[in-house]
């Protein structure tokens, strides 16, 4: 049975009532985050104690019946700020080549 007349059947699609979106996966798992730390003034080594800003990130790519890369979402929590210059995050990947846009942010 396919509900969605994907072209995977409910039995293997992660979403069975949306066509255009058929698996996640998920980095590095669903239950679990990464960790960045950055340093400040990079490329000066300043304290080098790499809190200046540390953060948490898993993301989520939901593919299509093809496996191609439908929208990613990520999940970024900043853990500590340290009294630093670091006044912005620029995020860049492969999927937002063409059209992007923040859904939720908080
Ligand atoms: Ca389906
Ligand atoms: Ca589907």
């Amino acid at each position: 049975m396919d509900s969605d007349n994907g072209g995977i059947p409910d039995n293997s699609d992660v979403i069975p009532d949306d066509p255009k979106r058929a698996s996640t996966a998920y980095f590095p798992t669903q239950n679990q985050h990464n960790l960045l730390a950055f340093e400040d003034i990079f490329p000066r080594k300043g304290d080098y104690d790499f809190n200046d800003l540390v953060l948490t990130y898993k993301s989520q790519e939901v593919r299509n019946a093809d496996n191609n890369p439908k929208e990613l979402i990520m999940n970024i929590k900043v853990k500590a700020m340290g009294p630093c210059s670091i006044t912005f995050l620029r995020f860049s990947s492969h999927l937002l080549r063409t059209r992007s846009k923040v859904q939720a942010y908080s």
